[in-house]
């Protein structure tokens, strides 16, 4: 494993102020609060923390932006040229984006230039050409009259993201809402708010017109809830933890707002003895291991088939001692740190329960160097379905792997979860992996292959992993109201 050496690239900070109406303005408290390098522990800049009184104003912004501005009634095919526009000026500035993602949240840069920030620029060109291809239906009613329907932006939303891709999750929330024709105040994780804003500025350089994209970095509690608490705002949509979700349906149902909730999940990789093994071991280990295991999909529930169990185990020990742990700005990094104490503290517990359950500890499990956020890659043999580790989101690079005989079988432990964003099965036989890909209770699930992701290809989870879904055209409905107009023609 590498050492961490220092940072040698950092870029510019240049946006750190709340984006209202167009305007950068400090917090109206003034105060501000750090965002931090994970890697080093050190602080990379103040950043305004806003609040109710700040999310009053970019509320107004958006409603009017929204009521009358320009945006909602802005013909649909401008409205998708100034996307394409903002997705050219991501492109142009995509090495900056992703050295800021690299500092602010400790990934590495090969997966911020090569996974993140292509990835936005793709959703938000994919977005941009629907734009003009959002319609209504005519229906056959019963009378003598025409009916049809037609799809309307939503409104004002509100968007509350999560620190582990942050411009992605910026670039998800921001495709439909802007391509539907609705107004934005969203609200950045305070672990990492530095490329929402730089994105913000430059969707405001590419001529979004002011107030349709507002952003108020700050707290979860304070300006996050006074977004969902805000009667001025349609709908939020929301990706982060199920508990925080719990709080903002309460809150929401108040004035019926629309939600969209991305939450959690525990998925289930499952590989069969005739799967290619390498590629399962390979697929396994970035199912897990990718972005530090800070990933809502993460394949964490490692099902094997008893007769290549030991194999697999002694192949993914090998991947892990060579995965090259270090500085995030180098490229041969593949490991960095995770993004703050709390999930450094969180993940270090479920290792604790790991070996107090009677799990077998293969490789990792400790720290790695002596500053930053970095857990080593993690893996336990030997799991059983009951252990804390095998059912709950540990969001950290620690794979369960258990043992199972036959597909009935896996199939239904597989589902015996409360979760069910992601699943993934390796075989050679074509048709076990379409009938457990049937079984299987997920909003997603990947044949000989894991993380695939795609802006057309809906992601969302069943049971408590979310509702509804985002990215493809499905991703588009919950941006819109579906309105019926009924005409006589007597
Ligand atoms: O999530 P939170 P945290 C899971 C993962 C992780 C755990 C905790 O297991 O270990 O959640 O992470 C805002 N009203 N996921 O604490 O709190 C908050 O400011 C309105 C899975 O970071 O849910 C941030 O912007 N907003 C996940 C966002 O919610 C509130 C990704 C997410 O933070 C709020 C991240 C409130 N009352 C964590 N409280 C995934 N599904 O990808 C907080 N927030």
């Amino acid at each position: 494993m590498a050492t961490i050496t220092e940072v040698t690239q950092r870029p510019q900070v240049k946006q750190t102020q709340c984006f209202i109406g167009g305007k950068w303005l400090p917090a109206a408290s003034g105060k501000t609060f750090a965002t931090i390098h994970p890697a080093t522990e050190e602080v990379i800049a103040e950043v305004a923390e806003g609040d109710k009184e700040d999310v009053d104003l970019a509320v107004d912004a958006a409603r009017e932006a929204f009521d009358h501005g320009p945006w909602g009634k802005m013909d649909a095919r401008q409205r998708g040229r100034l996307m394409f526009r903002l997705a050219d000026l991501l492109e142009e500035h995509a090495d900056e984006l992703a050295a800021l993602e690299t500092l602010d949240n400790g990934k590495p840069i090969r997966d911020s230039s090569a996974a993140d920030i292509p990835l936005v620029i793709e959703c938000i060109r994919y977005y941009a050409g629907w734009a003009d291809k959002i319609q209504g239906a005519t229906v056959p009613i019963k009378g003598d009259y025409f009916c049809y329907t037609r799809r309307e932006p939503v409104g004002v939303v509100g968007q509350i993201i999560p620190w582990n891709f942050p411009a992605l999750m910026c670039a998800w929330k921001w495709g439909p809402a802007l391509a539907a024709g609705c107004t934005i105040v969203m609200k950045p994780a305070e672990q990492t708010p530095l490329t929402c804003l730089r994105m913000a500025k430059l969707a405001q350089d590419a001529g979004i017109p002011d107030g349709v994209i507002n952003v108020v970095p700050g707290y979860g509690p304070t300006a996050g809830a006074a977004i969902v608490r805000h009667p001025g705002v349609d709908k939020i949509a929301f990706t982060g933890e199920l508990a925080t979700a719990k709080i903002i349906q309460r809150d929401a149902t108040e004035t019926m707002k629309r939600l969209t909730f991305e939450l959690g999940g525990k998925s289930p990789n499952i590989i069969f003895a005739d799967a290619d093994l390498q590629a399962a071991v390979d697929g396994a280990h970035f199912g897990l291991y990718f972005n530090q295991g800070q990933c809502c999909c993460a394949g964490s529930r490692v099902y094997v088939q008893d007769t290549v169990y030991d194999e697999f185990c002694e192949r993914m020990v090998a991947a892990n001692e060579q995965r090259q742990v270090g500085d995030p700005f180098d490229p041969a990094t593949q490991h960095g740190p995770q993004v703050d104490q709390d999930q450094f503290d969180k993940i270090m517990r479920y290792v604790d329960y790991g070996k107090q359950d009677g799990a077998k500890l293969l490789s990792g499990g400790e720290r790695f160097g002596d500053r930053g956020y970095y857990v080593q890659p993690t893996l336990f043999s030997d799991v059983s379905d009951e252990m804390r580790i095998a059912r709950e989101e540990i969001f950290g690079p620690v794979m369960s792997v258990l043992r199972f005989r036959e597909p009935a079988e896996v199939a239904h432990r597989a589902n015996d979860s409360n979760f069910g964003l992601a699943a993934a099965v390796w075989t050679r036989d074509i048709g076990k992996a379409h009938r457990l890909a049937a079984s299987v209770r997920a909003g997603t699930v990947w044949v000989n292959c894991y993380n695939v992701f795609d802006a057309a290809a809906p992601f969302g989870g069943f049971k408590e992993s979310g509702l509804g879904r985002e990215l493809g055209e499905a991703g588009l409905d919950a941006y819109t109201e579906t309105k019926t107009v009924t005409v006589s023609m007597a």
